[in-house]
């Protein structure tokens, strides 16, 4: 596959998020987030480790757009960490968190690389989860303020903002499993906080479209392809519930404003929904947007199973509790995510149904290998080069097929601080020595890098 075989101006980029690369955690008034606290918490993080250090991205802004250019990325997606602008959740903005990212985005300008800015990619400021986070109502105001700000002090660099990343992961995450922050356990009731944040959304594109209405705006969900294991009506209600949740529980109220009735129903939410989701709520969370972006790595294949056992951890699907989630048998990442790039399609068609207008981007894709270092220091990662060359692949066979699909962003850049694993799980194209915090280009970003000049790639995995 060939650049060329994708349309000229189909955007290719790479994507990060700021607690995941950018360290210095406490310097220049940046205030705590919820995972400064979260990785404290004993058991939490596979490694023990915290984001404090991370990439030092902070420091070395400059070294990594430097690699971004040469590597010939059109775009990149960054996030912008809300403590670092109100250090307390509100307020007048903190003038060196703010010089930071205007930094940022002007030297991305510099180099040719348009700036992809992220207002939420997770790190909440912990003083208004202490007033309930995202289970708590006023949360979305707080959040449609901060947008309010950094769109006044940053829209004159950046035109292209997603709202939130993933609502998914921050309420049935964060909120009924607890494998994220703040490592909540409230079962059904993560749902008000997917609600509180697409609210939040809402407001936020609201007040983004007040300041500078040449900006586009969209926001991030992270969608599965869903497959039932088997062909009982059993898998077939799995392949719903799960669909539901994951997917149709975020994409039914941003693009046809309204809830899934069945997944109210499986939540036992309804009536909190009745009661609390207004119709004004659900105007503004599907007030029109320039763009959807879709993070898309993997296919869920779910079966009907029996109830879970007395003591079992708290479910990330809560009132779904008896689906079992089957492996395949296909090859998987070493997250244990199956690679099923025809899912990508799946979950691109899905949108498209409800909004067929709507440019679809693909903002984040990418996989985790151990690497190996050859004897020369080189590091080889044929797998990755491979999966995201099938997940390309599969951006063309969607525009092909007439797909609203403009551009592709690689999950990531560099390897980072990966959530719950720390520093355990490797997803970038290029190598980080947390030792030394040095940058070594890996096999798969020549592989992107050629790819990016449309010459022929050498060394195809
Ligand atoms: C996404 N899950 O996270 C995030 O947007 C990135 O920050 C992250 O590094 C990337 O995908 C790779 O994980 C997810 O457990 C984290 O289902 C966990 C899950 C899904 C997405």
């Amino acid at each position: 596959m060939r650049r060329s075989d994708l349309p000229d101006d189909f955007v290719i980029g790479t994507a990060t998020a700021s607690y995941q690369i950018e360290g210095a955690t406490h310097e220049d008034g940046r205030g705590e987030s919820i995972w400064d606290t979260f990785a404290r918490v004993p058991g939490a993080i596979a490694d023990g480790s915290t984001g404090d250090v991370a990439d030092d991205h902070y420091h070395r802004s400059a070294e990594d757009v430097s690699l971004i250019g040469d590597l010939g990325f059109d775009a990149y997606r960054f996030s912008i960490a809300w403590p670092r602008i109100q250090p307390n959740g509100s307020g007048s903005p903190n003038r060196a968190g703010v010089d930071f990212y205007r930094r940022l985005a002007e030297s991305l300008l510099q180099r040719g690389v348009t700036p992809w800015a992220t207002l939420y990619h997770w790190d909440l400021p912990q003083a208004l989860e202490d007033r309930g986070g995202w289970m708590h109502r006023d949360t979305a105001f707080r959040f449609a303020d901060y947008a309010a700000h950094v769109a006044d002090q940053l829209g004159d660099l950046v035109s292209d903002w997603i709202t939130l990343n993933e609502p998914w992961c921050s309420s049935f995450l964060g909120y009924a499993s607890g494998y994220h922050a703040p490592g909540s356990r409230v079962g059904s009731r993560a749902a008000h906080a997917a609600h509180h944040l697409l609210l939040g959304h809402g407001h936020a594109l609201e007040a983004l479209r007040a300041t500078d209405s040449a900006a586009r705006v969209g926001t991030t969900l992270n969608l599965s392809s869903v497959q039932p294991a088997g062909d009982s009506e059993g898998d077939a209600d799995a392949a719903r519930r799960i669909d539901g949740l994951s997917n149709r529980l975020f994409l039914d109220p941003v693009l046809r404003g309204a809830y899934p009735a069945d997944v109210l129903d499986d939540l036992g939410e309804t009536a909190w929904f009745a009661e609390n989701a207004t119709d004004d709520d659900l105007k503004r969370i599907s007030a029109p947007i320039d763009f959807l972006g879709i993070n898309y790595y993997s296919r869920h294949t779910v079966a009907s199973g029996s109830a879970p056992a007395a003591g079992a951890p708290a479910s990330a699907y809560p009132g779904s509790e008896h689906v079992r989630f089957v492996k395949t048998g296909a090859p998987v990442t070493q997250m244990g995510w199956e690679i099923h790039p025809d899912g990508m399609v799946d979950v691109l068609r899905q949108a498209n149904a409800l909004a067929p207008e709507l440019p679809l981007y693909i903002t984040e894709n990418g996989a985790a290998y151990p690497d190996r270092v050859d004897a020369d220091g080189g590091i080889d990662d044929p797998q990755r080069a491979e999966y995201l060359e099938a997940h390309l692949e599969a951006a063309r066979d969607a525009v092909a097929e007439g797909l609203p699909l403009r551009g592709y962003f690689i999950w990531s850049l560099m390897d980072n601080w990966e959530w719950a694993w720390g520093y355990s799980r490797r997803f970038g194209i290029v190598h980080v020595d947390y030792e030394t915090q040095k940058r070594t280009p890996k096999r798969s970003a020549r592989w992107v890098a050629d790819f990016l000049r449309d010459a022929v790639p050498a060394g195809r995995a």
